[in-house]
């Protein structure tokens, strides 16, 4: 059986995961202008444990296009209160941040996952991490910096280019001493890559997933969301949720969303009938008392 080996936690992941965003920022793309008090972000923890996510992944730092990196002192502000709090709610804690700071106090305060957009490039970094007996890390395919990526959006076959950055990613971070077993790859949907880009990298997702680790993927209310819809970020739940299903079909393990409740249950129910269609006459594990009446 698939795990993913995290600080406190072996996560399972025989079936998919749901991993909850938690922007502790004031400028994230999806949420910009929402509140971002220590105070709105832990009652966000909470709210998306009670709905069912698998991991919360806290970050101090917008990553969209164009955007301004806070100062250090800022980002552990923004983050440490908040992973103080969701470390005792008994889920697995990923903290989102490039900076070997962010990632070693985050550690010490009892984080089970480095999420790191950059991979561990910044100096100090796959340090960190290997120095932890345990810590789960997810390494993304990024290039250039988010204020200059989409000036980077260009590849002869992205999906390839893609594989040779996460496998020699792989590759290091397992040479300074983590075990394979507590890496999850993500190719960093939206970053530096064009629409087509995205598409393309779903299609051949089985080419990722051949470099023998669980992949995680981020599709949650991106622009290409936007250019399939033609609808603006507060309005991309739908095309959120169908590309979750759309990821964990070609054979993703996690994936991360804003929304939370309304991607456990369509993952539910897409398991159900996935299952049931091998299972034709088993009994049903997944089935709930019924919550409605009639059909
Ligand atoms: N996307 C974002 C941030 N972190 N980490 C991983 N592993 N994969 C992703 O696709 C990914 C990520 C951007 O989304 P969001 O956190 O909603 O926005 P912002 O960076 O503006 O806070």
């Amino acid at each position: 059986m698939p795990h993913w080996t995290t600080a406190r936690f072996e996560i399972d992941l025989s079936r998919p995961r749901v991993m909850a965003i938690v922007n502790a920022t004031p400028d994230s793309f999806s949420d910009a202008g929402g509140p971002a008090t220590a105070a709105a972000a832990v009652a966000r923890c909470e709210q998306a444990v009670t709905e069912g996510a698998d991991i919360l992944d806290i970050g101090g730092e917008s990553t969209r296009p164009g955007a301004q990196p806070p100062a250090l002192e800022e980002e552990l502000a923004r983050v440490l209160p908040v992973l103080r709090v969701a470390v005792s709610l008994g889920v697995p804690v990923s903290v989102d941040t490039s900076r070997p700071e962010v990632m070693r106090a985050a550690l010490d305060l009892g984080a089970d996952i480095v999420n790191d957009v950059r991979a561990l490039r910044r100096p100090g970094a796959l340090e960190v991490v290997a120095g932890h007996p345990s810590a789960g890390v997810c390494l993304m395919h990024l290039r250039g910096e988010p204020d200059t990526m989409a000036a980077e959006a260009t590849y002869g076959d992205v999906v390839a280019e893609v594989a040779a950055f996460l496998r020699q990613r792989l590759e290091a971070v397992v040479a300074a001493g983590v075990a394979p077993q507590r890496v999850v790859l993500d190719p960093g949907i939206g970053f530096a890559k064009t629409a087509e880009h995205n598409l393309e990298i779903s299609r051949r997702q089985p080419e990722l997933l051949a470099l023998g680790r669980p992949l995680l993927l981020g599709w949650s209310r991106k622009g290409t969301l936007g250019r399939l819809t033609g609808r603006p970020v507060g309005e991309r739940l739908a095309a959120s949720v169908a590309a979750a299903l759309a990821a964990v079909e070609g054979g993703a393990a996690i994936v991360r969303v804003h929304d939370v409740a309304a991607t456990v249950d369509a993952l539910a129910v897409w398991r159900a009938l996935r299952l049931s269609a091998a299972r034709p006459s088993g009994e049903n594990p997944t089935l709930a008392p019924s919550a409605g009446k009639g059909r």
